[in-house]
């Protein structure tokens, strides 16, 4: 039986949650994606969320992504672990509310990084989940780490390695942007849209990409497109919309132009 090629949704934290503020859902945002998401009807999505200001403020109190040096740093595990059910708590309340199957599954329990970079994950249960028809739900997650005792996973490397290990269709990634820009469009309205780029532009780009605006262990923007890249050279298409914007996600979802980013390999 032939297997089921998925499309990998990116549902950037700045995007679902109010980075000036912690513990701050957009819980408007969340609805209506979810109600895009539904529209959608899609039997081969995988949803993968950030962690925007649940996630990143605890990990950076704890200092969660350098790793395990003292045993106070457990309870800051633990909390962040927690906060980021919260808001996939949230999120999964949304998607069951419209009616998609959607069933969350932890990386904290199912992977382990060496260094950082996922090392093991059992890909075999996503297929099985995806090929019954359910929406599998990640996001990025504290996890432990062969190197480093624990580590933080971000939810753009979980994309990645699920968009090469499951040869997906494509990658969509909502931010609370109408795509990549040369210089952060918040900050500066003159800023210029990146409307296609090809892997050689996205590599020579990249170390301009801005921080982003709030918290953010996991590098903002560059550090997502750093992720990104191995997917882009395995040839799969990455579109970065705004999923602050109605439609723009079910538009990209289903196929059709929006206003973004479109990455391709050449
Ligand atoms: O927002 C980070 O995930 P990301 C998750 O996808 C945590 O980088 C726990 C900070």
């Amino acid at each position: 039986m032939s297997e089921v090629r998925p499309i990998i949704l990116k549902l950037g934290g700045s995007a679902i949650t109010d980075k000036t503020q912690e513990l701050v859902a957009k819980t408007e945002v969340i609805n209506r994606l979810a109600d895009e998401i539904k529209r959608a009807d899609l039997d081969n999505l995988i949803i993968v969320h950030g962690g925007g200001s649940f996630g990143h403020p605890t990990a950076q109190r704890y200092g969660i992504k350098e790793g395990y040096k003292e045993p106070t740093q457990k309870l800051g595990f633990a909390e962040t672990h927690h906060v980021m059910t919260m808001l996939n708590g949230l999120v999964m309340d949304s998607l069951i509310l419209h009616e998609v199957p959607a069933l969350s599954i932890a990386p904290s329990c199912c992977v382990v990084t060496d260094n950082g970079k996922i090392k093991i994950f059992e890909e075999n249960l996503i297929k099985r989940i995806l090929k019954m028809g359910f929406t599998p739900v990640l996001y990025g997650d504290v996890v432990f780490d062969e190197k480093l005792g624990f580590t933080v996973l971000s939810g753009d490397q979980l994309v990645t390695y699920l968009a090469i290990k499951l040869k997906a269709e494509k990658i969509v990634i909502g931010v609370d942007t109408d795509g990549l820009f040369d210089e952060d469009p918040k900050a500066n309205p003159n800023a210029k849209p990146y409307r296609h780029l090809t892997l050689e532009e996205l590599k020579k780009i990249q170390n301009k990409l801005g921080k982003s605006s709030g918290t953010d262990v996991t590098g903002g923007m560059a550090g997502k497109i750093a992720e990104l890249i191995p997917a882009v050279e395995h040839g799969i298409h990455v579109t970065i919309t705004g999923a602050t914007k109605p439609l723009s996600i079910n538009r990209a979802l289903i196929g059709k132009d929006v206003l973004g980013t479109e990455i391709e390999k050449a």
